[in-house]
């Protein structure tokens, strides 16, 4: 009785906090939003592209800076949505890799150019916390989709 207690009383939690749920994730308040100022989903652009990356209820920072309610851009790149990939929803508990699929901003950068070969791109931002860990399913955009010429 005891244990299913505690087990109801953790489940119960899990769905109120989600930002606190696992304690690897760092608390972000309620609302906050990342969004994708530029491109849009169906957009055809050239090559370099300009993204702009939008954030409301919190702000940017640097990469290691570790300041209460604020985050840094990535964009991940033709990839499964987050919680999607190979971990599956366990990629909301680690660092976000860098590689080709996982682009950092951890300069606090909002404005980048990039390169992208022609063809079809999905894109998704998602924030992370100063150790790059995601701040959680909140914080992420859908996945978007790009023609680049
Ligand atoms: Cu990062």
């Amino acid at each position: 009785m005891r244990t299913g207690f505690f087990t109801a009383a953790t489940i119960c939690m899990a769905l109120t906090t989600p930002a606190l749920a696992d304690g690897h994730r760092t608390a972000y308040p309620e609302g906050a939003s990342v969004y994708f100022i530029s491109p849009m989903d169906g957009n055809t652009v050239q090559s370099p592209v300009t993204f702009q990356f939008g954030l409301a209820g919190m702000g940017v920072a640097p990469a290691g800076t570790e300041r209460e309610n604020t985050g840094h851009h990535h964009l991940l790149i033709d990839r499964p949505p987050l919680g999607e990939g190979e971990g599956g929803m366990e990629e909301f508990d680690y660092s976000l890799p860098a590689d080709d699929n996982h682009v950092h901003f951890g300069g606090g950068q909002t404005e980048v150019t990039l390169e992208l070969p022609a063809g079809t791109h999905t894109l998704q931002m998602v924030l992370g916390d100063h150790s790059h860990v995601p701040f959680g399913p909140d914080l992420v955009t859908d996945v978007i989709t790009i023609t680049v010429e």
